[in-house]
C-alpha cells in the first residue's frame, strides 16, 4: 500500500516507519503524500490510541530530498500542496505522536519531530537546522514550534547560525522528553508508546487541544475553551474509571473513550 514509508499497528500503537534509508529518510512528494495519508489513517482508526514515527536505518530524516532540487520548483507552491498537509494532518490528530528519533533529523526532518507531542531521542541522534547552510528560510512548521518549545532567542540562534542540537542538548533544550541508550531504544521506546496506549485517549486529545487554544486566546476566550473540554473529559467513561478506581484503591482500566 506504502513505497516509500512503513505503517504497522501493533497492541494499539501505530509505527510509522520513514523509509528511504540510503538517502537517510530524505522527503519526496511521494513521501509526504504517503505520510499524511497514514497519519489521518491513525487519527481516525479505532483501533489505534499511540502513533510513533521514526526512520528506518541510521538516521530519522535528512529533510527534503537534495537530489530533487531544480530551478522549475516553486519551493511556496511545494509547502502549500505537500508539506503542508503534513503537518495539518499532525496538528490535528487527537492522539499523542512521539517521535521516536533514532539518528540525526534534519531540515524538514527536524520540523517533522518539532510537530510530534513528544520526541525520544537516541543518545546517537541530533537535530540539524539545515536549513541555512542551503540558503533556505526553515519550514514545514519549524520555526512555529521550535519557538515555542525552546523560546525565540534560541530559535533563532539555531535558526541564524544553521546550528546542530546533540541529544543531551536537546534534553537540556527540552526538545527531548528523553534521552534513550542505544541498547535499549527499543525496549524504551515501546514502553513508552504503550504506557500512552493504556491512558485516557480522548483526554489526551482535549489536553493537546486546549494547551495549543492557550497560544492565541484571551483568558475569557480559554476559560470558555477550558469549561468545553471538561465538560466533553466529564462525559469519557474514562472519567467515571478514573474516578471509581480511585474509590476501589486500584489501579484504572482506560479504555480511551
Ligand atoms: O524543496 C522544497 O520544497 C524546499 C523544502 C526544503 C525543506 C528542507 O528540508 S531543506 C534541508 C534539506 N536537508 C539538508 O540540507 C540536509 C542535507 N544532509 C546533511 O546535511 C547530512 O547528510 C546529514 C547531516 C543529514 C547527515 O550527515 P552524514 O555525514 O551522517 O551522512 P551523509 O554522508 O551526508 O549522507 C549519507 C547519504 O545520504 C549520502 O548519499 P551517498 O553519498 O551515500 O550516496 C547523502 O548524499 C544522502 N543524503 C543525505 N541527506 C540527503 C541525502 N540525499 C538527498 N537529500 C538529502 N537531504
Amino acid at each position: 500500500m506504502y513505497e516509500t514509508i512503513q505503517y504497522d499497528v501493533i497492541q494499539q500503537v501505530a509505527t510509522i516507519t520513514l523509509h528511504r534509508p540510503a538517502k537517510l529518510n530524505a522527503i519526496t512528494l511521494q513521501l509526504n503524500a504517503e505520510l499524511s495519508k497514514a497519519l489521518k489513517q491513525a487519527s481516525h482508526s479505532d483501533d489505534v490510541r499511540v502513533i510513533i514515527l521514526t526512520g528506518e536505518g541510521r538516521a530519522f530524516c535528512s529533510g527534503q530530498d537534495l537530489t530533487l532540487a531544480s530551478d522549475d520548483v516553486d519551493y511556496g507552491d511545494v509547502l502549500r500542496t505537500s508539506y503542508g498537509p503534513v503537518v495539518r494532518a499532525m496538528e490535528e490528530c487527537e492522539k499523542p505522536i512521539i517521535a521516536a528519533v533514532n539518528g540525526v533529523a534534519a531540515g524538514a526532518g527536524f520540523s517533522l519531530a518539532l510537530a510530534c507531542d513528544f520526541r525520544l531521542m537516541s543518545e546517537k541522534a541530533s537535530f540539524v537546522q539545515a536549513f541555512v547552510q542551503i540558503g533556505l528560510i526553515p519550514d514545514a512548521g519549524n520555526l512555529y514550534y521550535l519557538s515555542k518549545l525552546v523560546g525565540h532567542a534560541k530559535a533563532l540562534e539555531l535558526s541564524l547560525l544553521g546550528g546542530k542540537v546533540t541529544a543531551e542538548e536537546a534534553k537540556a533544550l527540552h526538545l527531548a522528553t528523553k534521552v534513550i541508550p542505544e541498547e535499549q531504544w527499543e525496549e524504551q521506546v515501546n514502553a513508552f508508546a504503550h504506557q500512552l496506549a493504556n491512558m485516557p485517549t480522548k483526554t489526551m486529545g482535549l489536553i493537546k487541544r486546549n494547551l495549543k487554544a492557550s497560544w492565541n486566546s484571551t483568558l475569557p476566550e480559554f476559560l470558555e475553551a477550558e469549561a468545553n473540554g471538561q465538560k466533553i473529559a466529564g462525559l469519557t467513561n474514562d472519567h467515571k474509571e478514573g474516578v471509581q478506581a480511585f474509590l476501589d484503591k486500584r489501579p484504572p482500566l482506560f479504555q480511551g473513550n
